[in-house]
């Protein structure tokens, strides 16, 4: 965008800005007024004096907000007359005149665009019908404000749509349409459409369904009892959070001055969150997570040098950077704001340009100071320092709220071996691989750090542990997938072992969660690495088994084997199918399995397995799983049984495993 159009934009901004405040700037008259009404006695009436200056001083500062330097002058003077001339003096002034001529000036004043804003590309909303009248309401509510927005009948109706049409939400009803099967599907047609925001409603404001929202990889969650207007106004917040580079809290007790900054910055990708009441600050602090605070000096209840010193003694604020604001620019006031531990200061009237490329500039040299000290510089992931203190803000967060946090420690498996064969560089190529890897797989409001030489964590907010064991086995397939080649002809195959723990349920502080994890992983290590095991994961004895996988094939067997044991379940392969029916079905083994997964074997084995385990006398029966191929004729003495048609998808298959495990 050229120079000449952002300040076009800008003004145009600015303008309906001003359209909007021009009412509440003029109610500022009315102490002025009142003042005024009350001559002469009011010339030496210190409470009226001091209202009216009081009024005179705010205007002051936020008429040269909008352009009108005049109306700045005026207030100032009236302002300083009022504060300190004599009452002889104030009477000789002619204080009415000056108050009419204020009010003239802000009422004759109009910002001046010279072209409307550019029309903006309108956001697109999608809804999946729910038979409640809901999506027609909403639908209503987005077009007046300029979205675009179509129903479709069903999930996979949302989907053939977004095949051939691009959203930037979607709102999910997790009551209805997300059947508790089709939670994978829902994630999956979320994740294939980056950066697709997607908002989730839930039936009843449970805890339940806040994690499964963001199983669903939902960027928001909304109960469903609340307005559609509502609705809209958590989407357009979305659509703001994932369009802005930056995000500013502004402070200041004057409405008019917060909602030009809001559109000011905004025309730079600046997302403000703004605040008028001091007493919120902490509260709006830890929700808003700003990259910058813009405070006004004087404030009722709390000044901003009292906010200032308790960000700059706070330990995970205090880096922040910090600009102020103040009518006041005399060389005590300046002194003070910085002494406080102010980064910049800025002088009300505020000039829309300085300000903002005073914002700006700040915002860019704290991000290249922010990369090159919170990120490890091999893998572009945080580094332990700086994770550290957005994990444990993340778990004040998810304890205000009610949400699980999973923090998973991963390690390489045998990576010494990589370097001593391959060299060194080869090892680093691996590492800067699975830190590219692991960004990619998290949202970003996930932590993904390099805590050590080849060890990493992940925290992830509102997520279970087998939501997270989940998550990692895929991260662990895809890496285990990957061929490295350090050189021409050479390649090799690494993979890793992770260890996960749960807030608030394993332990409520980052210190225990992290020795419960990597106790965990230790146990994984010892299991022969390439897995992931929780803080849940009790050695089962053989004779306990989870999951008894009957196959000829040791193709078949092999990944599936892998597949579930990466995710810490026990399992016993059997080769040979007399072996597993001596052993599944006769209780003089005393061996039991919760599921059984029959692969298509030779002969009749299959079906004479199935009804030998139908018929064991041992409760609870296992649960049986075969193997199917398609076109291939399933014996009708196998109706009944749960089929698993090859090849499958591994997420799908752990769906139904965990299911049946949980009972
Ligand atoms: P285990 O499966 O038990 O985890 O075995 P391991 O070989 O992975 O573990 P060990 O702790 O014995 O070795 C870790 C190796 O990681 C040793 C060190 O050379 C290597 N390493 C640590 N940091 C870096 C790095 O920045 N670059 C490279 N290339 N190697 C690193
Ligand atoms: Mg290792």
């Amino acid at each position: 965008m050229s120079q000449a159009n952002l300040t076009q934009q800008t003004k145009a901004m600015l303008a309906a800005v001003w359209a909007k405040n021009r009412e509440l700037l003029l109610h500022r008259l009315d102490s002025l007024d009142a003042f005024c009404r009350a001559l002469p006695g009011a010339a030496s009436d210190r409470t009226l004096r001091s209202e009216g200056a009081a009024d005179a001083h705010k205007l002051a500062g936020s008429l040269g907000m909008f352009g009108l330097s005049e109306g700045t002058t005026l207030a100032r003077d009236i302002e300083h007359k009022l504060n300190d001339g004599t009452a002889e003096g104030l009477l000789a002034d002619d204080i009415p005149a000056l108050v009419a001529r204020l009010r003239t000036l802000i009422e004759q004043y109009q910002v001046l665009a010279e072209a409307p804003p550019p029309p903006q590309r309108r956001h697109r909303v999608l809804m999946i019908e729910d038979g409640s009248g809901l999506p027609q309401q909403i639908h209503a509510t987005a077009a007046k404000r300029g979205m675009e927005a179509a129903v479709a009948p069903h999930v996979d109706a949302a989907r053939a749509l977004l095949k051939k049409e691009s959203f930037d939400i979607v709102i999910l009803d997790l009551g209805r349409s997300v059947a508790d099967d089709e939670a994978e599907k829902v994630r999956e047609l979320v994740l294939s459409h980056p950066p697709m925001q997607v908002l989730a409603l839930t039936s009843v404001d449970s805890f339940e369904d806040r994690v499964t929202a963001a199983q669903v990889g939902a960027h928001g969650f909304l109960p469903k009892t609340v307005s559609a207007a509502e609705i809209v106004d958590t989407c357009e917040h979305l659509l703001d959070l994932q369009t802005a580079e930056f995000k500013v809290l502004a402070v200041d007790d004057d409405a008019a001055v917060l909602a030009a900054l809001k559109a000011l910055l905004g025309q730079h990708s600046i997302r403000v969150t703004t605040l008028s009441d001091p007493r919120l600050f902490w509260n709006v602090l830890q929700d808003s997570m700003p990259d910058l605070v813009i405070l006004d000096l004087e404030m009722p209840n709390f000044s901003g040098l009292e906010l200032c010193r308790a960000i700059r003694n706070d330990a995970q604020w205090n880096r922040i950077p910090l600009i102020f604001m103040s009518a006041g620019n005399d060389p005590q006031t300046i002194t003070g704001i910085f002494s406080a531990g102010a980064d910049d200061f800025v002088a009300k009237p505020l000039i829309a340009i300085e300000l903002t490329t005073r914002v700006r500039n700040r915002l860019e040299r704290d991000r290249l100071y922010r990369t090159l000290s919170d990120y490890d510089q091999l893998t572009n992931v945080r580094n332990r320092r700086s994770s550290n203190v957005v994990i444990a803000n993340y778990l004040r967060l998810a304890e205000r709220h009610g949400l699980p946090v999973s923090l998973v420690i991963i390690d390489l498996d045998k990576f010494k071996r990589v370097n001593d064969t391959y060299g060194h560089q080869a090892g680093d190529d691996v590492l800067q691989h699975l830190g590219g890897l692991l960004r990619q797989s998290f949202r970003s409001e996930d932590v993904v750090a390099r805590w050590g030489g080849e060890e990493f964590v992940v925290a992830m907010f509102a997520m279970r542990r087998a939501d997270a064991i989940e998550r990692m086995a895929e991260v662990l397939e895809q890496l285990e997938n990957h061929e490295f080649e350090p050189t021409a002809g050479t390649r090799f195959r690494v993979s890793f072992s992770a260890g996960v723990a749960e807030f608030p349920v394993d332990g409520k502080d980052l210190h225990t969660l992290y020795r419960l994890s990597d106790e965990a992983l230790y146990r994984a290590k010892e299991a022969g690495g390439r897995r992931i095991y929780s803080t849940s994961t009790a050695p089962v004895a053989r004779a306990q088994t989870e999951i008894a996988i009957v196959s000829t094939n040791v193709a078949v067997s092999a990944p599936l084997r892998h597949l579930l044991e990466m995710r810490g379940y026990s399992v016993e392969l059997y080769q040979n199918p007399r072996n597993a029916v001596h052993e599944l079905t006769g209780e003089s083994s005393g061996m039991t399995a919760r599921i059984v997964v029959l692969d298509e074997l030779p002969g009749h084995a299959t079906v004479d397995l199935a009804a030998q385990l139908r018929d064991v006398s041992m409760e609870p029966k296992p649960t049986i799983f075969l193997l199917t191929s398609p076109g291939t004729p399933v014996d009708p003495a196998l109706d009944g049984l749960e089929r698993i048609e090859k090849p499958y998808k591994p997420s799908w298959l752990m769906q139904r495993v965990r299911k049946i495990l949980a009972h």
